[in-house]
This record gives structure tokens, C-alpha cells and sequence, in this order.
């Protein structure tokens, strides 16, 4: 069966598989499941240490998904929350399209034209080698810029209310992605990106950093 994300069309040249659904959820929909995770979800502020100092994330984030799923970055273990019965449903539609399952869900909230995320790939050791990551657009439309290092090539996608965006195959070995800023009057935006952990994966990254952790320690 081809699914509905593989008759889109592939976005990347080359590299990578980048596969858009517009309106996957029509408007008055995508507008009600916005409302929902608005009000509903744990949306918390990050601080990430990063060259020595304290930083705030600039957005919001909450962390969903099956016990299991935790996810380890800058030094903190973020156990997901469980699914709610909004985000339950959501992840259904999604895997019925991508044709896998996910365990857990990334959820991001853009409270203006501020709020952004830095270049960045989803290349984590949990995700396993060409994760299928599957990103959900609410509310206000922005962009997502993705960048090639190797050629220099960018590719601009505008996300708006209800989108579907499937990043696959070799994608997040060759491109970097990121959300920029932008000085135009901006409303809220939320971002959904269901992910596949495994744990054993995880566990095996935490041992490394241990380990490396013990030895820099050490060195002192
Ligand atoms: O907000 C977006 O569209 C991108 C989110 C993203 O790249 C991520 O959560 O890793
Ligand atoms: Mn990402």
C-alpha cells in the first residue's frame, strides 16, 4: 500500500526523504487539536548548560510518551509523561501513515516570532540509524529551514495549522534543520515530532558518557 506521505512528493534533492502533507488535519480541526494541547499539555521551560553557563530554551517544551522512552540530553534523564488521550489518538493517525510505530512524542511550543530552535539534526544514538520522525504543525505558520553543509543548499518549508512533515531514510545524516527567529508578528505555534526511542540505545549512550565522564574526571 503507498501510504498518503509517500504520494508526496520527496522535498529533498537528494540525501534524505522529506515528505509533506498539507492539511493532513483540516482547519477547524487542526484549530481544535491546537486549542487542546495549548491549554492541556505540561508545557516547562527549559535550562540547558551549554560552554560553561546556564541558558533558556526559547520555547516551551513537554515530553510524552511510553515509560520506557526516556531521553537523556545535556547530562538530564527526561522520563516522558504518559500519553494523553489527545496525543494517543494523534500518534495512531500518524503511525497508520508512516507505517511504524513511536513511543514517544517531542512536543514544542513557539509562544511568538522569539521563540525559535537552533540548527540542528535528530541524530541521537536512540533514535537508531535513519529514524523515520514524523512532526506535527499547529496554529501559527513559520518556517523550518533545512541546510546541506556538504553543498551549502537550503531548502525553505513553510509549516502551517495541521501540517504533516516526514523526515526519513538517510535525511538526518546529510542535513541540519532549525527554526529561526523572525521579527514578523507571530502567534503561537506547536510542534509535535513522534519518535521512535530504544532503550537499549539510550542505555549504551548513557554508559559512554559515564565512562567519559570518569575519565575526564580523572584527569584533574
Ligand atoms: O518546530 C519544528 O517544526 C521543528 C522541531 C524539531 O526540529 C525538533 O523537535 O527536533
Ligand atoms: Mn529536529
Amino acid at each position: 500500500m503507498i501510504t498518503k506521505f509517500e504520494q508526496a512528493k520527496n522535498l529533498a534533492p537528494f540525501d534524505g526523504q522529506l515528505h509533506c502533507v498539507k492539511a493532513f488535519y483540516a482547519q477547524t480541526e487542526a484549530d481544535d487539536i491546537f486549542q487542546q494541547l495549548h491549554i492541556g499539555l505540561e508545557w516547562q521551560s527549559e535550562q540547558l548548560f551549554i560552554y560553561g553557563r546556564w541558558l533558556t530554551v526559547p520555547r516551551l517544551m513537554a515530553w510524552y510518551g511510553d515509560d520506557q522512552a526516556s531521553y537523556r540530553y545535556s547530562g538530564v534523564s527526561h522520563q516522558p509523561l504518559p500519553w494523553m488521550p489527545l496525543l494517543a489518538h494523534l500518534r495512531t493517525d500518524v503511525e497508520a501513515v508512516c507505517q511504524q510505530s513511536f513511543n514517544s512524542v517531542l512536543a514544542n511550543l513557539y509562544r511568538d516570532g522569539r521563540d525559535s530552535m537552533g540548527c540542528h539534526a535528530d541524530d541521537e544514538k536512540e533514535l537508531g540509524q535513519n529514524p523515520t520522525i514524523a512532526s506535527l504543525s499547529f496554529g501559527e505558520t513559520r518556517l523550518l529551514r533545512f541546510r546541506h553543509p556538504e553543498t551549502a543548499y537550503k531548502l525553505d518549508i513553510e509549516l502551517s495549522n495541521g501540517d504533516l512533515l516526514v523526515m526519513a531514510g538517510e535525511l538526518q545524516h546529510h542535513w541540519r534543520h532549525e527554526l529561526p527567529k523572525t521579527r514578523k508578528p507571530k502567534q503561537a505555534r506547536i510542534n509535535l515530532t513522534f519518535r521512535q526511542i530504544s532503550e537499549a540505545a539510550e542505555n549504551e549512550k548513557y554508559r559512554l558518557q559515564s565512562k567519559q565522564k570518569q575519565k575526564s574526571t580523572s584527569r584533574h
